[in-house]
């Protein structure tokens, strides 16, 4: 028994002893690694002040990995960590940089030319994701290239100072004789973290001053409408605390995109194209399309990924140029079925050309809710067609328009697995009671929304816990383009209920039990909360 202690505790202490000494002599290799990725990073953000921000090393990876994620990977993303999914892609990306980064310094202590090589191979990642994006120009490499040049030149930099600081007997180095201690090393090597800081700050603070266009915004006039829209009735919302308000504030509308960096148009340099499959193609400057005759339309928007219940629905009233007019004056040939809407950072989307033709409200947006559209809804100009989902109908960053067919073009999200065409399935939420509530017993107020953009809803009915549906009363109508509220008075005896929410929209089709992923073409299945009365 004692032999075996001393055993173990020969063996630990061996083993904690190595550890001990193999984590010391990391730890310059640690700080070499970490200082000279923060050097490709930092330079790379203040060579992206000539190329643009999209081109910075990491969002210039980071997007392409959006584009690369497989389908469930984003649709899991965007169901677990919504709008934050940005910053926790980031994250990802700048903790993986670390790791690498770690490794590489560690192993650049004993064989600098491999630490060198890792470096280089990360530039040339950062250089390929920046032309891989559908936007790209040549120059848009210079980030990654330039950081990478000036991290590997500081990686051996610091390698040669530090073996200088370890023997300096057989130090045959060309560093100068400061550099060869021990202080040497750790000046260049606050030196380097220095300037990492100082040229990312640097970089950061002027891409935001030079590409913002938060200013430019605020300066645009948005003409009063020639069409307005009829005010909305104030009864198109029971007063019921925790009902969504019916129309959604800017700063509280959903946003979803594969943007990394907002892109930042400038609405005087902006230009909408219309081109393709028209006798007349077209280019149109933002004055322009100022000065068209603009119409007021109030429109639900939701997004294909979101779930039973989910958040990624909102209403706005809007403001835009008629779609189907800029069409016909265009001039659409026979045969042209798809509208497809690109964006400035390359987004592609693919609407019927029958339906923006055949009556119903389609704008070009150039506002939302009183004033132009806020840079992360789109601004200067988003495409909006009421009745489909975002990803088939809603271009931000709107700068072209093209007139083609569906067998010859797959937009973004097709490409990915997604529906050619996708009309708004009929969905219904209940957002009073919360999930898990407690309620006092007796009498119990259930309020929700219902929409089924562009048909309208006709009932919407509420059950508990598997008992007999009851039709709840409905709020006033705004148009069909918009979602409805509405409220019911349960009767629930002390314990646990499950309430649920089924709509019937204006053809009379009632919404489907039945639970259908988001993928394809959106979800479908009865909302339910589970509440406590007592
Ligand atoms: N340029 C661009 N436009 C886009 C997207 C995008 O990723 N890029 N996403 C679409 C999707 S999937 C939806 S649901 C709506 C969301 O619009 P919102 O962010 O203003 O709510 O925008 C659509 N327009
Ligand atoms: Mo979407």
């Amino acid at each position: 028994m004692r032999r075996f202690g001393r055993t173990v505790g020969r063996v630990v202490g061996t083993t904690f002893g190595t550890a001990v000494g193999t984590t010391a002599r990391a730890v310059p290799g640690v700080m070499i690694g970490l200082i000279t990725a923060g050097l490709a990073v930092g330079v790379g953000e203040l060579v992206a002040v000539w190329s643009g921000p999209q081109t910075a090393p990491a969002i210039a990876v980071g997007s392409a990995a959006i584009d690369l994620t497989p389908t469930p990977l984003k649709e899991y993303a965007i169901r677990n960590f919504g709008t934050d999914d940005k910053p926790v892609l980031l994250t990802g990306i700048y903790l993986t940089l670390a790791a690498i980064a770690v490794a590489a310094g560690i192993l650049a202590v004993r064989r600098p030319m491999v630490g060198v090589g890792l470096v280089a191979v990360f530039g040339a990642v950062g250089a390929w994701a920046a032309l891989s994006r559908p936007t790209a120009r040549g120059g848009d490499l210079w980030p990654s290239i330039l950081g990478a040049v000036v991290a590997g030149a500081a990686m051996v930099l610091l390698v040669r100072s530090y073996q200088a600081s370890q023997s300096p007997e057989e130090s045959a180095s060309r560093l100068p004789p400061w550099a060869q201690d021990r202080r040497g090393f750790l000046t260049l090597a606050a030196g380097a973290a220095g300037t990492a800081a100082v040229s990312g700050l640097v970089g950061r603070t002027v891409v935001d001053k030079r590409y913002n266009v938060a200013l430019k915004r605020s300066r645009v006039r948005i003409p009063a409408p020639a069409t307005r829209a009829a005010a909305i009735p104030p009864a198109v919302h029971p007063n019921v605390a925790g009902l969504s308000s019916f129309i959604t504030p800017n700063s509280d509308f959903y946003r979803v995109d594969t943007a990394l960096v907002l892109p930042q148009v400038d609405p005087d340099a902006w230009t909408l194209r219309i081109r393709g499959m028209v006798d007349r193609p077209l280019e149109l400057s933002f004055a322009e399309l100022l000065n068209r005759p603009l119409v007021e339309h109030d429109q639900t928007l939701s997004c294909v990924s979101n779930e039973v219940g989910g958040p990624y629905v909102g209403t706005a009233r809007w403001i835009g140029a008629s779609l189907a007019d800029l069409l016909r004056e265009a001039g659409v040939q026979r045969g042209a079925d798809q509208l497809v809407g690109r964006s400035i950072d390359g987004m592609t989307i693919g609407t019927p050309v029958e339906s923006v033709l055949d009556g119903r409200t389609g704008l070009l947006a150039v506002a939302m809710n009183g004033e132009p559209l806020p840079i992360a809804h789109g601004f200067p100009c988003r495409m909006l067609v009421p009745g489909f989902f975002g990803y088939v109908s809603a271009t931000k960053w709107l700068v072209d328009l093209e007139l083609t067919t569906f067998a010859d073009y797959d937009s973004y999200w097709v490409r990915r697995g997604y529906s050619k065409i996708a009309p708004v399935k009929t969905a219904s939420r209940i957002d009073v009671p919360k999930p898990f509530a407690k309620v006092p017993a007796g009498s119990v107020t259930v309020a929700g929304v219902a929409w089924a953009t562009h048909r309208g809803i006709d009932a919407v009915e509420v059950r508990a816990d598997g008992g007999p549906w009851q039709l709840a009363r409905l709020a006033a109508a705004d148009t069909p383009d918009t979602w409805r509220q509405w409220t019911h008075e349960l009767n629930l005896a002390p314990g646990l209920h499950k309430l649920e929410v089924r709509a019937t929209d204006a053809t009379g089709a009632v919404q489907p039990e039945q639970r259908v992923d988001t993928v394809p073409n959106g979800a479908t299945g009865w909302h339910s909360v589970v509440i406590t009365a007592a």
